[in-house]
C-alpha cells in the first residue's frame, strides 16, 4: 500500500491535469504574494482596493471559462474551482469579489449577452479594468427572487427600470450592472439588463458596518427612472433560469472556495497545536485536539472530492443544479464549523486577527448564507427527493 499524505488524503492531486495544476499553482502563488500581505490590514479598516481586479485580470483569475477570444482562460470548470479555492484560502471576500465579476456578470453576459455585449463588456471585464457587480437580491425579496419588485417598462427606444437591489458585492465600485427586473412588455417576466456607471438616475451607495466579508464592499443598486437603449437588454433568456444560471456556476466555485478557507484554518489549528504546549506537552499530542484534527481533515477531504467530482460533470455537461445546491451548502456548514472549532483551538490567541481564523470564521457566516442560504438549499434538496416544494 501507499503511504499516506495527511494534507492530501485521497490524493486530489493525481486526479488533476498538468494544465490544471500548473494555472492552480499561479493562482496559489498570486494569492500569497498579492493578497495574503493586504487582507489583515483590509479586513480590520474594511477597504476594498479596487486594483485588486486588474492584478487578479493580469493573472488570469478572471472569466476562467470564458473563452480566449473575449480575455478568458477558455479553461474548463475544475480550473474555476482551483481558482477559488486558492483565493478564498486567503480571504471569502476576495474569492467574492472574483466569483461575482466571473460566474454572475461575465457568464450572463457572454451566455445570453449579443455579440455586441460580448465585445463592450468581457474583455475589460476580463483585464479587471471594468468591474462588475449582479443585482437580483432585493430588501423584500432574498431567498425568493421571483418576489422581486424592481420593473422594467418599455418605451419608444428602449426601457426605464425603476427599483431597489441591495446586499450587492462590488456595486459601489461598479462599472458595469447586471441587473434582473420585471418587464412589462414581456409578460412581467424576469429579464436581464447591463447597466453602466453614471447614467442618470443609478447610484450605489455602500453598506457600512459589516462584521463579516469586510475586505469586500457590498452595496445597494438605486435605480430612479434608469433610461437604457434596446441594446442593454440581455437577449438570449427569459426567466428565473437566466440569474439561476449564473447562480449554478458561482455556487460550484463556492463549493471550492470554502474549503480552501476551511484547509487555512485546518492547517493553522495543526501547526499551533504542535508549537503550544501546555500541562507539559503539545496541545497535537492529546486526543481531544487529534479527534477535532481527524475530523477536519476528513470533512475536507470528502469536500474537495465533491466539488471535483461536479467540476468534471460540469465540463461533460452533465451536472444538475441539485449537485450543485448539495455541495455548496454541506461544504459551506462544514468549512464554518470547520472554523469555528480552529477558533476554538488556538484558545485566547484565536481571537485575535493576526492568527487569522476567527476572520474566515466570520466571513464563512456570509458565505452559508448568501448563493442560497444553508437552509433554502435543503429545502431544493428535500424538494428534489419528495416532489413537494416546501417553500412556501
Ligand atoms: P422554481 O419554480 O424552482 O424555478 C423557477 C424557474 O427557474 C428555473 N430554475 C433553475 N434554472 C437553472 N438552474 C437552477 N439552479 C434553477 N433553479 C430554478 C426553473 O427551472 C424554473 O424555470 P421555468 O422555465 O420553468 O420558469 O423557483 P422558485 O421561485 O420556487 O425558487 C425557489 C428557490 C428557493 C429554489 C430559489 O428561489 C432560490 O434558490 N433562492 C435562493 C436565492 C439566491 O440564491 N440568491 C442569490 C443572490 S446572488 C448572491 O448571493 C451573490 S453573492 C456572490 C458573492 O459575493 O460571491
Ligand atoms: P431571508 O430570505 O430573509 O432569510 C432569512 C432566514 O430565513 C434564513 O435563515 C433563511 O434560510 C430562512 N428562510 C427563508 N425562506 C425560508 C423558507 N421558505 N423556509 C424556511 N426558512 C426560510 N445578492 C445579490 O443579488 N448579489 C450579490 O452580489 C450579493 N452579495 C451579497 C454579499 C453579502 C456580504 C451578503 C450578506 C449578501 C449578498 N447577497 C447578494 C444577498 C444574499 O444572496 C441574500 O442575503 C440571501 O439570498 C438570503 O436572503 P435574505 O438575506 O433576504 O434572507
Amino acid at each position: 500500500l501507499a503511504a499516506f499524505d495527511w494534507a492530501d488524503p485521497f490524493l486530489l492531486e493525481d486526479q488533476l491535469t498538468e494544465d490544471e495544476r500548473m494555472l492552480r499553482d499561479a493562482a496559489h502563488e498570486f494569492a500569497q504574494s498579492k493578497l495574503q500581505p493586504r487582507v489583515i490590514e483590509a479586513f480590520q479598516n474594511e477597504h476594498t482596493d479596487p486594483a485588486i481586479f486588474p492584478e487578479m485580470g493580469a493573472a488570469g483569475l478572471l472569466g476562467a471559462t470564458i473563452p480566449e477570444e473575449f480575455g478568458g482562460l477558455g479553461a474548463g470548470y475544475v480550473t474555476y474551482g482551483l481558482i477559488a479555492r486558492e483565493v478564498e484560502r486567503v480571504d471569502s471576500g476576495y474569492r467574492s469579489m472574483m466569483s461575482v465579476q466571473s460566474s454572475l456578470v461575465m457568464y450572463p453576459i457572454h451566455a445570453y449577452g449579443s455579440p455586441e455585449q460580448h465585445r463592450k463588456y468581457l474583455p475589460g471585464l476580463a483585464s479587471g479594468e471594468l468591474i462588475g457587480c449582479f443585482g437580483l437580491t432585493e430588501p423584500d425579496a432574498g431567498s425568493d427572487p421571483a418576489g422581486m419588485r424592481t420593473t422594467a417598462r418599455k418605451t419608444g427606444g428602449g426601457y426605464v427600470l425603476n427599483g431597489t437591489k441591495t446586499w450587492i458585492s462590488n456595486s459601489p465600485i461598479a462599472d458595469v450592472f447586471v441587473v434582473w427586473a420585471k418587464s412589462e412588455a414581456h409578460g412581467g417576466k424576469i429579464r436581464g439588463f447591463v447597466l453602466e456607471k453614471g447614467m442618470k438616475g443609478l447610484s450605489a451607495p455602500r453598506i457600512e458596518g459589516k462584521l463579516s466579508l469586510r475586505a469586500s464592499i457590498t452595496g445597494q443598486i438605486a435605480m430612479d427612472d434608469v433610461e437604457v437603449g434596446e441594446d442593454a437588454l440581455l437577449p438570449n433568456v427569459e426567466g428565473l433560469k437566466g440569474p439561476f444560471g449564473c447562480l449554478n456556476r458561482a455556487r460550484y466555485g463556492i463549493s471550492w472556495g470554502v474549503m480552501g478557507a476551511a484547509e487555512f484554518c485546518w492547517h493553522a489549528a495543526r501547526e499551533y497545536g504542535l508549537e503550544r504546549k501546555q500541562f507539559d506537552k503539545p496541545l497535537a499530542g492529546t486526543q481531544l485536539f487529534q479527534l477535532k484534527l481527524a475530523n477536519m481533515q476528513t470533512e475536507i477531504a470528502l469536500g474537495l472530492q465533491a466539488s471535483l467530482r461536479i467540476g468534471r460533470l460540469m465540463d461533460e455537461g452533465k451536472a444538475a443544479p441539485e449537485m450543485i445546491s448539495l455541495a455548496k451548502r454541506n461544504n459551506c456548514g462544514k468549512a464554518l464549523d470547520i472554523a469555528r472549532t480552529a477558533r476554538d483551538m488556538h484558545g485566547g490567541n484565536g481571537i485575535s486577527g493576526e492568527y487569522q481564523v476567527i476572520r474566515h470564521m466570520v466571513n464563512l457566516e456570509t458565505v452559508n448564507t448568501y448563493e442560497g442560504t444553508h437552509d433554502v438549499h435543503a429545502l431544493i434538496l428535500g424538494r428534489a427527493q419528495t416532489g413537494i416544494q416546501a417553500f412556501f
